[in-house]
């Protein structure tokens, strides 16, 4: 079974600046992690970022026939991005939409997700943690309808 994990815009800046927000981790630590997490499921992971949406957008096209699953933190695009929502519903591959930061209880307008709707979830505000959660959670989910592992 094969994961492709993709991020957003400015995630690349993760651990440098605004550690009270999304903290400490890198994203080549969170991505350490989800490696340890897929070898004790069983499972392969990748992982890419862009701060463009046109390359996230071409990044989810390439996955098609390729990977079973995608975890996505959109960045801001969640709240903006009627394309990357397109994409997402038309590859028809089972996504989770993941969050560092509870963007529920933040500001007004981070409360709408475009992708949200054409996504199997949302895990939001556990930190680095929200994306264990997504790989967790996913990897059941395509258990339970069947896929081979
Ligand atoms: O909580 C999340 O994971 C977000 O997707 C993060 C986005 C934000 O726009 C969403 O509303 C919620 C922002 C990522 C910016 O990451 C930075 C990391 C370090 C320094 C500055 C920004």
């Amino acid at each position: 079974m094969r994961i492709h994990i993709l991020n957003g815009p400015n995630l690349n800046l993760l651990g440098t600046r605004e550690v009270a927000i999304y903290g400490k981790q890198t994203l080549g630590d969170i991505d350490a992690r989800l490696a340890e997490v897929a070898e004790e499921l069983g499972v392969e992971v990748d992982s890419y970022q862009s701060n463009h949406e046109g390359a996230l957008i071409d990044a989810i096209h390439r996955q098609r026939g390729r990977a079973d699953g995608l975890i996505i933190n959109p960045g801001a695009f969640t709240h903006t991005s009627v394309a990357l929502r397109d994409a997402i519903d038309a590859v028809q591959i089972p996504t989770v939409e993941v969050h560092l930061s509870n963007i529920h209880a933040r500001e007004t307008f981070r409360h709408h997700s475009f992708l949200a709707p054409v996504c199997l979830g949302q895990i939001a505000g556990f930190g680095p943690a929200s994306y264990e959660l997504a790989l967790r959670a996913l990897v059941e989910a395509l258990r339970d309808r069947g896929e081979p592992s």
